[in-house]
């Protein structure tokens, strides 16, 4: 375990990548629970879809100006939709007007630049039939009562067993037809509340996935959201998310990566007007390595397929701090 978080625990630095059909209405990626809005309503963001701008190597460029030493990309978010040419779905890239595998140009620009590349999946499935109707889950009707046997109810035709193989044959599809992977990000579970239940390492059959995740990738970096507690070779580091600068110095001993937005919202939100100033971005960086941990920043490019001005003049700002405090 050490020897693989060599090169981890000497970058420090990464970026983090939310990117899918949530970049169109431009307001979360949690906009489908948000709003609950059904698959229909969801569905004019697939067909509008048509990154014309997208163009990884600027991506790339610029995450590498900014002094990042490793990308992590949402390959599927919450909402369910694949930037990838999954064998197990129509809902992916390729079927709209994009027409292209999107991880696969991602993997090649960041790798080119010399970029670790990681992948984010989500364990959560907004889109897929079979994943259960939870408390954190669109379809949830607004007026329902919550009990126990209103969730069976509604989950009669669902079977998780069933999207377990899915999600289990992504992850597999993801970690084999795109060379080395260097990490996976899985995300999340979440404990049951009362009578109502939560998800977790038996909904994802996290034990068998992990086995097969270091099968096919042995020296991976998984995080930490199985749901796996102590498990032996389990997680490789902890996420605390969204924490303020000063409350890291609790984290100082554990392997952790803060991972934190430039202005709330991981996706694409246009009205946002809360970004951080560069003394900001600073302060989160400077708090994180000083504690022994590592920052990864996230950008939510637009629909287009671009990073936002105001993304790019952060990662500019960080771009020309690393110019003037670096020797090499
Ligand atoms: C959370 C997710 O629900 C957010 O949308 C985001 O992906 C963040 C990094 O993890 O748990």
């Amino acid at each position: 375990k050490a020897k693989r978080m060599e090169w981890w625990t000497d970058a420090r630095f990464g970026m983090f990548i939310h990117w899918g059909l949530y970049a169109l209405p431009a307001r979360h990626e949690w906009v489908k629970f948000r709003e609950q809005l059904t698959n229909e309503q969801y569905q004019k963001y697939f067909d509008q879809f048509n990154p014309d701008q997208f163009d990884p190597k600027l991506w790339a460029k610029q995450a590498k100006a900014a002094g990042m030493k490793y990308a992590v990309l949402t390959t599927k978010h919450h909402e369910g939709f694949c930037l990838f040419d999954s064998k197990y779905t129509d809902y992916k890239s390729t079927n709209t007007q994009a027409k292209r595998d999107l991880v696969k140009e991602f993997v090649d620009a960041f790798r080119a630049e010399g970029i670790k590349v990681g992948f984010y999946y989500s364990l959560l499935d907004w889109h897929h039939p079979d994943f259960t109707i939870d408390r954190q889950h669109p379809q949830r009707p607004v007026n329902m009562t919550d009990t126990a046997a209103a969730f069976n109810q509604l989950n009669k035709n669902r079977d998780m067993a069933v999207y377990r193989k899915y999600l289990y044959n992504q992850v597999t599809e993801l970690l084999t037809k795109y060379g080395k992977i260097d990490l996976l990000w899985l995300d999340f579970s979440f404990a049951s509340k009362g009578n109502l239940p939560g998800k977790g390492k038996d909904d994802w059959g996290s034990v068998e996935l992990l086995k097969q995740v270091r099968k096919l990738q042995p020296d991976i970096i998984v995080n930490n959201r199985l749901d796996l507690g102590e498990y032996e070779d389990g997680a490789d580091f902890e996420t605390p998310e969204q924490v303020k600068p000063e409350t890291l110095a609790k984290f100082k001993g554990k392997t952790f990566e803060t991972c934190q937005t430039f202005s709330g919202s991981w996706g694409y939100y246009r009205d946002e007007n809360t970004w951080k100033s560069q003394r900001q971005l600073l302060d989160l960086l400077i708090s994180s390595v000083s504690n022994g941990g590592n920052l990864i920043l996230n950008v939510g490019p637009t629909a287009r397929g671009e990073f936002d001005y105001r993304a790019k003049n952060a990662l500019d700002s960080l771009a020309d701090w690393m110019h003037a405090n670096s020797k090499s």
